[in-house]
């Protein structure tokens, strides 16, 4: 049976991907997106493109007629971004969040599956990050997306409205932009090999990253979607590998994956707001979803550097 979807965000790096194993599983979906960081021309033209945003309540409304889920990926990404136009990013990151779950309140209960981040962790000295940890933001990103699933699991206890929130960790994959100065490392760095350019490396490179291929957290949304229906309640999972590498490992990976001699490296002042190191326990999403990451990092490099 054909079933109908809304991916908010979906002209994004993670939604097109959503959208093309959605469309390839046969379903329905129309995409929400104001195209601020997300392209058109990302999309397949089987998913419905509206242009709008995600803080219009009478839009979203309209378009959850005949949608069995939601996935709400719509957000303002950077963190950098978030920190200079903190307001701004707010806006977004919280409040279309919450108008998410409102409008799907109001459609009648329609369960929601939304992405939220490891960044929720903030610094946690090389321990693995447990969906039961105190969460401690030390980014306004990270405290909207926090925030987010307190309003979901509020949303649960007042109004029954069924979520799954996933705390995705470092996303990466073909189709991620390098080309803004907030991009992520992983396609900014493979861009920089590609075009022999040096890395610029933030602090020491010390730093780590539980790094998960873009088809896997894709993998896990899709097994969300499949528990989300059948709860009325709030739920939080990780969507991690367990393991992390640091920068300077990936520096390697990539040169071993590029085949064309050593990286050159630059050292800059480490950012503000900046995680030290971040690894998940992926133990809760295999028990309730099944979820396992099947990707590790030379074979997710190897397929985004064939795609480059
Ligand atoms: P992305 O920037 O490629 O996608 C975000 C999409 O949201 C874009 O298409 C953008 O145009 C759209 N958007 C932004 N504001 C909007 C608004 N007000 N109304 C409608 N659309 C709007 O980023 P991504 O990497 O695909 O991230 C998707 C989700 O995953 C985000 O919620 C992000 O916070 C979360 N996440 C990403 C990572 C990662 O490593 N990429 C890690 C953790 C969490
Ligand atoms: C990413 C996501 C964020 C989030 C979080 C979850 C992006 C852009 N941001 O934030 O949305 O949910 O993961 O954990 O995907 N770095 C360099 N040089 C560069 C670029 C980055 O050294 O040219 C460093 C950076 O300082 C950081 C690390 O690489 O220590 C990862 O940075 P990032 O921007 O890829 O991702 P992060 O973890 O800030």
């Amino acid at each position: 049976m054909q079933r109908k979807v809304l991916v908010t965000g979906g002209a994004g790096f993670i939604g097109c991907h959503l959208v093309d194993r959605l469309l390839a599983a046969g379903d329905e979906v129309v995409v929400l997106d104001d195209l601020s960081s997300g392209r058109a021309a990302n999309l397949s033209p089987k998913a419905q493109l509206v242009r709008g945003d995600v803080l219009d309540n009478a839009l979203v409304g309209s378009l959850l007629g005949g949608v069995d889920c939601v996935f709400h990926l719509a957000a303002r990404v950077s963190v950098q971004l978030c920190i200079s136009d903190w307001t701004g990013a707010h806006r977004v990151n919280l409040g279309g969040t919450i108008a998410v779950l409102q409008a799907a309140h109001q459609a009648g209960n329609i369960p929601v599956v939304y992405a939220s981040s490891a960044a929720v962790y903030g610094n946690r000295s090389g321990a693995e990050c447990r969906e039961s940890d105190l969460p401690m933001p030390i980014s306004p990103y990270a405290a909207d997306k926090l925030a987010g699933e307190h309003q979901a699991r509020a949303m649960a206890e007042v109004n029954g409205l069924p979520s799954v929130g996933l705390r995705f960790f470092n996303v990466y994959g073909p189709g991620q932009d390098a080309a803004s100065p907030y991009a992520g490392v992983i396609s900014k760095f493979c861009a920089n090999r590609m075009a022999d350019r040096p890395h610029t490396i933030f602090g020491d490179g010390r730093q780590s990253r539980d790094f998960i291929y873009v088809a896997d957290v894709v993998d896990g949304l899709l097994r969300a979607r499949d528990l989300v229906g059948k709860m009325p309640r709030a739920e939080v999972f990780n969507l991690c590998t367990g393991i992390e590498t640091t920068l300077l490992d990936l520096v390697h990976a990539i040169d071993r994956v590029a085949g064309r001699g050593t990286s050159d490296i630059e050292h800059a002042p480490a950012r503000s707001g900046d995680i030290r190191t971040s690894r998940g326990c992926p133990q809760a999403a295999g028990a309730r979803l099944g979820f396992t990451a099947r990707t590790d990092i030379g074979a997710g490099l190897g397929a985004f550097w064939a795609a480059l």
